[in-house]
Order: structure tokens, then C-alpha cells, then sequence
């Protein structure tokens, strides 16, 4: 005899992948949250968590909750992913903790320290040039070219047709949600795109003092293979530029729409960085990632079947009543203690104080450099299902 459980799931037809949702998903997850700590998303057969604490609890499960399954919408025990897996986020503990090690090797706190001066230059640079222009198109004539100069630089890549990781960024994000004409259109490339960002990863193509070459070091003494550093080369290009761009987009947005933060900022620019740790929480590029159960568990008291994707909204975390005073608020002096924005756990964001480094040194020149940020036309959204960013920011702006 067979006992079936009755399955009382909670059953949505909200599709978080939709432009509405995505147009301000924020209203969406308050809905979401109120339905309850687990939903079932039947558009796509997938669950969904929305609370910080059930954000946390799954994040923090690597046990139950795996990354083998792939890091977006499809189901690597279920479907074949479109390029070779990484090596870092799509696997789970032993393997996971020897590749992590290496690049939290040369991601380190003196490694940062020796890229500050770069990315002040390069921000001094750009924002003076966006001064002496008074009114810009944000994210491509500022915003945008700070990531994509710093962090191939860092990495240790020649200058030519970096753009290129800009394609494959979508291409890898794309891939996170599901396919759109959008994607269709940018895998068109795929091929070249890939092709670019393969030679990319060779040791022979990458500066002998940059993270990349520090990758390469690790395999010379034996932690991974040459393969393998390849591989982690690759995770770098795919993961650090697109993430810091429309992080700070989006940052850089939130300080436009609220005047009395930016005063704030000019007045003391060394609140830097709680701009952007501010941020993170309130409105960034992270918006939600992907888990997949390994086995059948109890979730909040709903029971989910093995090999199951789970949609781990973080960006929902951030606004949780629950978790924030005043979520909806977006306060720069506010102290954030268990910020979600990166992730949680064995797998939050490996390059998280690179990216706090990049926002701190932007925005402090922003407050040390402008004296007035202003709107000077609509924002537009860029529709990457994997990640949330802006095509477009019209700004005014003055010494
Ligand atoms: C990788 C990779 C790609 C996209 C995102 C990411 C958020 C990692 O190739 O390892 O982490």
C-alpha cells in the first residue's frame, strides 16, 4: 500500500520572468510574500522563496539545496546546459570548496588594495568627463565603462574589443531565464562570442600580474589543473562585469531619485559605501538565482520532490519586512548586517569586496567631484532575464 500525501501547495500564476514583473518587481514580491514562505510557480513548474528567512535557510542547505542543477531555469539533471558547466557555481561540495579557495586566493584583501588607485584613476576620468558634458546618457557614457575597463584590467586582458564580454554576459545571464527573442537574437554570435572569450582565458593572452595569471599560478603549484584555471578564468569573464555594471546603474538611480541621500553623499563622500551596500539590498543586478533539490525535503512545511528547481528571490529578501526596518526606503547611512544582494553561504559572490570596491571608489568620487545629479529624461530597464540593470539613465549633472 502506498500512502499519498496530499500536496496542499501554495499555486501562483505569477510569472516573475514577465516584463510587468520586471518593469518594478517590488509590488510582486510583496504579493509573493504574502501568499506564503513557498509557492509553486506553474508557469514553469518550479518553486519559489521570497522571505529573507526561508532566502537564507536554502541558501545556507547546500546539502539539499545544490547548485549541480544548474545556476538558472533549466534543469541540468533534466535538460543539457548550453555550455560547459562552471566549475565553481554549478557544483556542489568536495569539488566546489577547491575552486572557490583559488579564486578567494587571488581575490584578496591585498590583491584589492593594489587595484585602488586603477579604479580611481579611471573614475576620476570618467566622471570629470561626464561633468565637463553636463548632460550624458549614464550607463553608457559613464557607468558602463568603468567596470569594463577596471575589471578586464584586473583580470590582466589586452585593451582590444573588450564589448565583446558584454555579449557574453548577456549570453551567460540569458541563459539564467527563459529564452526570448532577445536571447535568440544574441546567440546568433554565440559562436564568435565564445570563440572571443575562450582565447580570452589562455594564459598566454592575460598580463603576468593580474588575477588571471594568479589563477594560472595555483594550477602551476598544483591546487587545480591548467584546465581548470582555464575554466575559472572563464567564470571571472562571465560573472564580473555585467553584475558591477548594472549594480552600479541602478545605485547610481537610486541616488538621482533620492536628492536627500545624494546631499548626504556630497557632504561626505566617505559614505561611499553605504551607497552601495545600500543598494545592494534595495534595488541591484542580483535579483534572484537558482537551487535544485538533490532529494525530496520539508521547506516551511511544504514538501518538494527531488531533482526540483527553486527560485531563491534575493531581491525580495532585501525588502522584507520581516528582515528591514522600513524596507522600502532607500537609506545610505543604514546599518546592513546579513546582506543577501550577494547571496548566502558557500557560494555567495566570491568577488563581493572587489565589487564593494569598485561601488565605494565610484560613488566617493561622484560625492567628491558632483555637486548636483538631476534626471534629465526617462530610465529605461534592459531586459536580461538572468539579472536586472538599465539600458538607459539621462542625467544632468554639475561640479
Ligand atoms: C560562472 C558564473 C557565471 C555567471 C554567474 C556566476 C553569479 C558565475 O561562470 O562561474 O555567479
Amino acid at each position: 500500500m502506498t500512502t499519498v500525501l496530499t500536496d496542499r501547495r501554495i499555486v501562483s500564476d505569477i510569472d516573475p520572468f514577465s516584463p510587468e514583473f520586471r518593469a518594478d518587481p517590488f509590488p510582486h514580491y510583496a504579493q509573493l510574500r504574502d501568499l506564503g514562505p513557498v509557492v509553486w510557480l506553474e508557469k514553469y513548474d518550479i518553486w519559489c522563496v521570497q522571505h529573507y528567512a526561508q532566502v537564507k535557510a536554502v541558501l545556507s542547505d547546500w546539502e539539499n539545496f545544490s547548485n549541480a542543477g544548474g545556476g538558472g531555469l533549466t534543469n541540468y539533471f533534466k535538460t543539457k546546459p548550453w555550455r560547459r558547466p562552471s566549475i565553481i557555481l554549478d557544483v556542489d561540495p568536495p569539488e566546489h570548496g577547491r575552486t572557490r579557495k583559488v579564486l578567494m586566493g587571488v581575490l584578496s584583501a591585498p590583491a584589492l588594495k593594489a587595484m585602488k588607485p586603477g579604479f580611481e584613476a579611471v573614475a576620476a576620468r570618467l566622471i570629470d568627463a561626464a561633468l565637463d558634458a553636463g548632460t550624458i546618457e549614464a550607463v553608457n557614457d559613464l557607468v558602463l565603462p568603468f567596470p569594463l575597463t577596471v575589471f578586464p584590467d584586473a583580470v590582466g586582458m589586452p585593451p582590444l574589443d573588450r564589448h565583446i564580454m558584454l555579449k557574453y554576459g548577456g549570453m551567460v545571464f540569458g541563459a539564467f531565464g527563459p529564452t526570448t527573442d532577445w536571447y535568440h537574437e544574441l546567440m546568433r554570435d554565440a559562436e564568435t562570442v565564445s570563440a572571443w572569450i575562450d582565447a580570452h582565458c589562455e594564459r598566454d593572452v592575460l598580463g603576468a600580474d593580474g588575477l588571471g595569471a594568479g589563477i594560472y599560478a595555483a594550477a602551476d603549484a598544483g591546487d587545480i589543473t591548467h584546465e581548470e584555471a582555464k575554466l575559472l578564468v572563464r567564470s571571472l569573464l562571465s560573472a564580473g562585469v555585467d553584475t558591477t555594471i548594472d549594480s552600479i546603474g541602478l545605485a547610481l538611480r537610486a541616488l538621482v531619485d533620492f536628492p536627500d541621500q545624494f546631499a548626504l553623499l556630497t557632504e561626505d563622500p566617505a559614505l561611499a559605501r553605504g551607497v552601495f551596500e545600500e543598494a545592494t539590498r534595495y534595488d541591484s543586478s542580483s535579483q534572484s538565482l537558482f537551487r535544485t533539490t538533490l532529494r525530496e525535503v520539508e521547506l516551511a512545511g511544504q514538501r518538494i520532490g527531488k531533482h526540483e528547481k527553486i527560485l531563491v528571490l534575493i531581491g525580495s529578501a532585501g525588502r522584507d519586512p520581516a528582515k528591514w526596518e522600513e524596507p522600502d526606503r532607500f537609506d545610505i547611512r543604514r546599518k546592513i548586517v546579513g546582506q543577501i544582494g550577494y547571496g548566502w553561504g558557500i557560494h555567495g559572490c566570491v568577488a563581493q569586496m572587489m565589487a564593494r570596491l569598485e561601488g565605494e571608489v565610484f560613488f566617493r568620487t561622484l560625492g567628491e567631484k558632483v555637486g548636483s545629479l538631476e534626471h534629465a529624461g526617462p530610465s529605461e530597464l534592459r531586459l536580461v532575464p538572468g539579472l536586472r540593470g538599465l539600458a538607459r539613465l539621462p542625467i544632468a549633472l554639475t561640479r
